[in-house]
């Protein structure tokens, strides 16, 4: 198990069984040192194929993943791309791989769900350099991003294949060293997609109403070389990822697990971390209900993160709701509830017309009448089949 955390840089699960708690321990234990080495024939095959592969390319690519980080390999990514002029984007997991103002950098690549001129530019392409990317739904776009094994070279901790060709045993990190060692024709760009520069934020007119677009742009200008930007899932994550990171590695967001109730916890973690930076937490309402209560244990270790929750309002009415269900369930079972809760049909309908001026479409009545013939049905079959004898069934 920790030979996999050093081996994948990646999380482990340990599970220790009872009986073994207090059996006596190896002390200095060293793992043994497998699959640690390249196949030198493999990773030179590679690298030739590599070299071809690029130096024949009209317009190759690079896109950085999180396994730069986490390989501590920027420095290697930043040489290359110096060395080759090859432009290069970044995921939404690896974003903040190297500071996003370099200025061969294009932004974050993440199908039809990012920037369309960044998506042509990699989906256009006749080489993809993909470097420890992780091909996940959220970190590509939700399925949308068009990526082909044909036209890429794709490196991780666990594999290596250069168009249709797998070659084994071959370290991540060997092969990207490998990369500096060969010989590249340096290109001369034409155009590339470039983020928007940073404005700074003006207000035009005092009156105009709080937009996410304006509070996003309202953040950028308050990012510095000294924020670390933590973001939840949901609108924090999927806003953040035009937010300017000016150093590396300064942006975290739940990019892989999609976990909520991710930002206010790491926020302690990145702050521990690094005292340095001050951690700029982006969560929505339903996430911050998971772990405001976290926002204690900065408190008793003196750190700063400032906070913003998006949708609060929405978040302190959702949590109060929650609670007088619950309070509702103490004072009387479910089943005598059940009826009441069916009323928030009607409330629901109601409040929308007043506050939103909502009238419920055909999508929602029709969600109404599988929600009612469900409860109806279970009803009738509570019927039939009669009281159990067991209760606690
Ligand atoms: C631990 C966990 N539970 C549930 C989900 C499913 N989920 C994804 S986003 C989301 C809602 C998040 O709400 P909020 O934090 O208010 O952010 P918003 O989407 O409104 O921006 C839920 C329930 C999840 N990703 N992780």
């Amino acid at each position: 198990m920790l030979h996999a955390a050093l081996r994948f840089k990646r999380p482990v699960y340990l599970e220790l069984p009872r009986d073994q708690v207090s059996a006596p321990g190896i002390p200095h234990y060293q793992t043994p040192r497998i699959h640690e080495r390249s196949d030198a024939k493999s990773l030179r095959a590679a690298l030739a194929e590599a070299e071809e592969m690029i130096n024949s390319a009209r317009q190759p690519v690079i896109l950085a993943d999180v396994e730069i980080h986490r390989f501590g390999l920027q420095a290697q990514l930043l040489e290359l791309v110096k060395r080759t002029n090859i432009p290069f984007v970044a995921t939404v997991l690896g974003k903040s791989v190297v500071g996003e103002q370099h200025p061969l950098y294009l932004g974050i690549y993440e199908g039809a769900m990012g920037r369309d001129d960044v998506r042509k530019y990699v989906e256009q392409s006749d080489c993809v350099i993909m470097l420890g990317v992780f091909m996940t739904d959220i970190n590509l776009g939700v399925y949308t991003a068009s990526l082909d094994p044909a036209r890429s070279i794709y490196t991780t901790s666990e594999k290596l294949s250069i168009r249709y060709h797998t070659y084994e045993d071959v370290r991540f990190k060997d092969f990207m060293r490998g990369l500096l060692s060969l010989r590249f024709r340096r290109r001369t760009l034409g155009r590339i997609p470039r983020p928007t520069p940073i404005k700074t934020f003006q207000i035009k007119n005092k009156e105009s109403p709080v937009t996410v677009k304006r509070l996003f742009e309202r953040l950028n200008s308050y990012i510095s070389a000294s924020t670390v930007v933590v973001a939840d899932i949901g609108d924090a994550l999927f806003g953040a990822i035009d937010l300017f990171i000016r150093q590396r590695t300064e942006f975290l967001g739940p990019a892989y697990y999609a976990s909520m109730g991710f930002a206010v916890p790491a926020s302690i973690g990145a702050q521990m971390a690094n005292p340095k930076l001050r951690p700029l937490v982006l969560v929505g309402d339903g996430a911050f209900q998971m772990t405001g209560m976290e926002l204690a244990t900065s408190a008793r270790y003196g750190l700063n993160p400032v906070v913003i929750v998006l949708m609060c309002i929405m978040g302190l009415f959702s949590g109060m709701g929650h609670y007088l269900l619950i309070r509702g369930h103490r004072l009387a079972p479910a089943s005598v509830l059940a009826p009441f809760i069916y009323t928030e049909i009607v409330w629901m309908i109601a409040l929308g017309y007043m506050v939103f001026g909502d009238v419920p479409n055909h999508w929602t009545l029709a969600g109404v009448a599988v929600v009612i013939a469900s409860g109806l049905y279970l009803l009738y079959r509570e019927r039939m089949v009669g009281p159990r004898r067991n209760p606690v069934d």
